[in-house]
């Protein structure tokens, strides 16, 4: 299957139109003077560490360091390189489908800082070369070298698509030629991957760019070494001390890098969410370019375990803070948990590219899901305030209080000193029209219902709709014949679908085959009820409880609108006397939804405990919007499950 490039694909929808102009206009300027240190701005710590780095990027200026074009040290994480790279990525994706001079021009400008600190045997790290370049490539437990090189790579594609202008793509390749020298099962060569895993999907996309196949095998080196020899990274280690190098001297948890086995022998989803879902994500690709089935089964096996056992019914996933990792099947705490935006989005990766290989509902389901809920929400409306982690229930007192919930911010900062996330829902929702359609020979794959015209090489598709706020659906399509693939959503009513000049072949779990021929058009039409979401008993924090969703988006309370939100009882029979009620805010985006429900009275004594006591119920109505837009009206307490009760 293959994606479409992005200038073949022109967003209609208000929706996701609004979107991609709050990137372009607002999030990327703003996000390149963070990255310059041109304003003040609050840059706070990922979580309640004070050894951890904030109050300021310093990404650029460590570039320019390196480069001899700034004197200083090298601040931030050792990984602060990458956070340039996904913004020129960001830039880059939207230069595909719309020129934006004053965009290029600054991406130009970093770029040619990026080359000036690139080192004449193409390495490029500016934390190692600036602080400890006797340990290039000999800290892979820890260094993320190859992860941002990965990063680099990714953005030199994207730049070079949309500009043509090759700097970074220069610069990419001659890192990887590096990379590809001291990395492999020859003599003398290194024969272990980077601790966090990117550089595997980079490499691959770097194959299907330039069609040089020693990048698809570089990739599959870098897959087939982790986890080969267990003991790598604990030698790396000795090494180091017993040569003076370092003094560190951690014991290396195998889990949380994935590196306890070969991948293709890991079956669970485990250890630090994003490098598992990178790793997998580079795994899919992997498959579909040269199929494996051994790799294929393991891929099949992390993503039940995912999907069935541990994702947030907002796609988040990542249940802890420490490792910001997996833990085991169902325990999905929605106070405490991790649900970084960079692994829902690398959650939508994968689902990508396991639909690539076996177009299956299932797939676009989550990344539906995963995109209306658990990456959206990483933003706010502003598009200049971001969240790290995304919880699904905020008490403001507990939050400020206790030290375990350090991590779970109750508005989304200015910044982060660990400021993956930002860059990352940039690059991720510049590239929208990419999840869009896909297409294999004569086959075409709709995957999303967001309003888009295909202009493909043979034909042309329209999408008119409304969606995700609309009921139906106008595709159009103009061209030789061809075979359509449609999905009904899990969560539609009533779904009907009419053909003009075109017949539906089948229809079978909620996919749909449509024979298209010239002037084909379908409606399609469906309802979107306001639903009671219950979760596997197994897991013990949502027992009792239910969460809503309508349509893709799953929804929940604010105390900006409603008060005490543990008092409240839902009563499975009036979710269908639910009613929206549109509500213009600042955004213009707000969507209440108005349920009639029960609500616990408040003790008036204050003690904490009663013998006989059953709970006081009156009715009561519940305000609920649409969880990606909770925090943007100030510092509030959110709910996504509540509890049943009332009759
Ligand atoms: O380590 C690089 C990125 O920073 C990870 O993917 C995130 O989880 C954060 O730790
Ligand atoms: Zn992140």
């Amino acid at each position: 299957m293959k994606t479409f490039d992005l200038n073949r694909v022109v967003i209609t929808s208000n929706f996701w139109q609004k979107y991609l102009r709050l990137i372009r206009k607002e999030t990327l300027p703003y996000q390149l003077q963070v990255l310059k240190d041109d304003i003040v701005v609050d840059v706070q710590a990922e979580r309640k560490d004070d050894s951890l780095p904030a109050g300021k990027s310093h990404a650029i200026e460590n570039f320019k360091i390196a480069a001899g074009l700034a004197e200083g040290e090298h601040f931030g994480w050792f990984f602060q390189d990458s956070d340039v790279y996904k913004w020129i990525e960001s830039v880059g994706v939207i230069l595909q489908s719309q020129s934006d001079a004053d965009l290029e021009a600054q991406a130009d400008e970093v770029i040619d800082t990026i080359v000036q600190a690139q080192e004449d045997d193409g390495y490029l790290n500016t934390y190692f070369q600036l602080k400890y370049p006797k340990l290039k490539y000999r800290q892979l437990y820890f260094s993320h070298e190859l992860y941002c090189a990965g990063h680099l790579i990714e953005a030199a594609i994207a730049y070079d698509k949309a500009t043509g202008k090759g700097a970074l793509l220069d610069v990419a390749k001659r890192f990887v030629a590096n990379i590809s020298e001291h990395f492999g099962y020859g003599p003398n060569q290194i024969q272990g991957a980077d601790g966090h895993q990117e550089i595997e999907l980079a490499l691959v996309k770097l194959y299907d760019y330039t069609g040089d196949k020693s990048y698809l095998r570089l990739a599959q080196f870098f897959i087939d070494v982790r986890g080969k020899d267990v003991d790598f990274y604990q030698k790396e280690v000795a090494t180091n001390l017993a040569e003076g190098l370092s003094e560190d001297n951690p014991v290396i948890d195998l889990t949380y890098l994935q590196a306890y086995k070969q991948p293709k022998h890991q079956h669970h989803a485990v250890g630090h969410a994003v490098r598992m879902l990178y790793m997998a994500t580079g795994m899919a690709k992997l498959v579909s370019r040269d199929f494996d089935s051994e790799l294929y089964q393991a891929c099949l096996d992390i993503w039940d375990d995912i999907v069935k056992r541990k994702m947030y019914v907002t796609g988040g996933v990542g249940s802890t803070v420490r490792g910001e990792a997996f833990v085991g099947g169902y325990d999905l705490p929605n106070d405490t948990m991790y649900c970084e935006t960079c692994a829902s989005i690398a959650l939508l990766y994968f689902a990508y590219e396991m639909f690539q290989i076996s177009p299956k509902a299932e797939y676009i389901d989550v990344m539906e899901r995963v995109l209306y809920n658990g990456i959206l929400s990483g933003a706010a409306a502003d598009g200049k305030h971001f969240f790290y982690v995304n919880p699904l229930e905020v008490d403001v007192d507990s939050c400020h209080h206790n030290p375990d919930k350090g991590h779970v911010k109750t508005r989304r900062p200015d910044w982060l000193g660990c400021a993956c996330c930002p860059p990352n829902f940039a690059r991720t929702i510049s590239s929208i029209g990419q999840y869009i359609y896909l297409e294999s020979k004569d086959k075409i794959y709709l995957n999303f219902y967001i309003a888009s015209r295909l202009n493909g090489k043979d034909f042309s598709l329209e999408q008119k709709t409304d969606f995700p706020f609309g009921n139906t659906v106008e595709i159009t399509y103009h061209g030789p014949c061809k075979t359509l693939y449609l999905q009904e959503p899990y969560w539609s009513k009533d779904f009907m679908i009419t053909c003009e000049n075109a017949q539906v072949l089948q229809h079978e779990h909620r996919r749909v085959k449509v024979f298209l021929e010239d002037r084909a058009k379908i409606i399609l039409r469906f309802k979107q009820p306001a639903l009671a979401v219950t979760s596997n008993p197994k897991v013990r924090e949502n027992i009792g409880k239910i969460a809503i969703q309508k349509g893709p988006f799953i929804y929940c309370a604010q105390t900006i609108q409603n008060s005490d939100l543990k008092c409240y009882r839902i009563n499975l029979k009036m979710i269908n006397q639910a009613i929206v009620e549109e509500k213009t805010d600042d955004f213009g985006m707000l969507k209440i939804l108005k349920l009639p429900c029960y609500k616990a009275d408040l003790w008036q004594k204050e003690e904490l405990y009663r013998f006989n006591h059953g709970e006081t119920l009156s009715l009561s109505e519940l305000h609920l919007i649409p969880y990606y837009l909770w925090g943007n009206q100030g510092e509030t307490d959110m709910q996504v499950w509540f509890s049943i009760g009332g009759k």
